[in-house]
């Protein structure tokens, strides 16, 4: 059987959390090696430094992810990193170039029909983080302990007919509408994107796949994330963006030799 594959002039993903409960790493995985691109765009929160630095919390499917990413580094895709909030301890490697993988602040990207792009992982935009970034780390810790104790019920009670839960979605989604009109995120990131000259911003960080055009004119396009949406924003070959979610084309691949057994905590939640 040949395999049908997903094939984009560029990818952009964001806001993994590698280490971390709530982490989808077998669907990263999957999603990268079923997919060809000239470019992957690592929009930061990729590895979870603030609640995912145990030891004990690390997969061999968060290994698999790096794996599969250094590959693609290797064969000739040009990846490039801009590092999050979570992941911060590795802007201090911005302006290295580690093998085909370049690390900085923010990238420049030229969409085949001529738009350039701000690409940012997007947390110094969002006042929770640069004001209050102790409550933004115990947020971060609340929505572990919500993950890990949602599949645990789910996986006590889930057999008992019992329906399923998923308590960190829940509290996430409350707290949401209250930040989104706290921090102003998306009009400070648009706005000020389109001040510095560029036709829009590519980020993360907000966990809320989107493509919008703002009332400025500028392009605002988040990539979503692989805890809860399982989304990437890719750029077609002509230069249009779209967002991608795994589960939507998953089904195209069902079969495959290299798909593994699901994941015991992940695929539960
Ligand atoms: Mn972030």
């Amino acid at each position: 059987m040949v395999m049908d594959r997903l094939s984009f002039r560029t990818v952009f993903i964001s806001d993994l959390h590698l280490g971390s409960a709530a982490c989808h790493a077998e669907r990263i995985r999957r999603f990268l090696y079923h997919t060809d691109c000239e470019n992957l765009y690592l929009v930061g929160d990729i590895v979870d430094v603030w609640v995912g630095a145990q030891s004990w919390k690390w997969k061999q499917a968060h290994t698999n992810v790096i794996r599969t990413v250094l590959g693609k580094a290797k064969g000739g895709c040009q990846v490039r990193y801009t590092p999050g909030n979570h992941d911060g301890l590795f802007r201090k490697l911005c302006g290295a170039e580690l093998g085909n993988i370049l690390v900085d602040h923010s990238f420049v990207h030229t969409t085949a029909d001529g738009k350039r792009l701000l690409v940012v992982h997007g947390d110094f935009y969002d006042r929770t983080v640069t004001a209050f970034k102790p409550l933004a780390w115990v947020g971060a810790w609340c929505y572990e302990f919500l993950t890990v104790t949602g599949a645990w019920l789910n996986a006590v009670f889930g057999g008992r007919g019992v329906g399923h839960m998923d308590l960190a979605a829940g509290a996430k989604k409350r707290l949401k509408s209250f930040f989104e009109y706290f921090t102003n995120f998306q009009e400070r990131i648009t706005v000020d994107a389109q001040r510095q000259g560029f036709d829009g911003v590519i980020c993360g960080h907000v966990h809320g796949p989107l493509i919008a055009r703002h009332e400025c004119g500028a392009l605002y396009a988040n990539t979503g994330d692989w805890v809860s949406h399982c989304s990437a924003l890719v750029e077609h070959w002509d230069g249009r963006l779209e967002l991608v979610f795994w589960d939507d084309v998953a089904e195209r691949f069902v079969g495959d030799p290299y798909q593994l057994p699901a994941l015991e905590l992940t695929e539960s939640l």
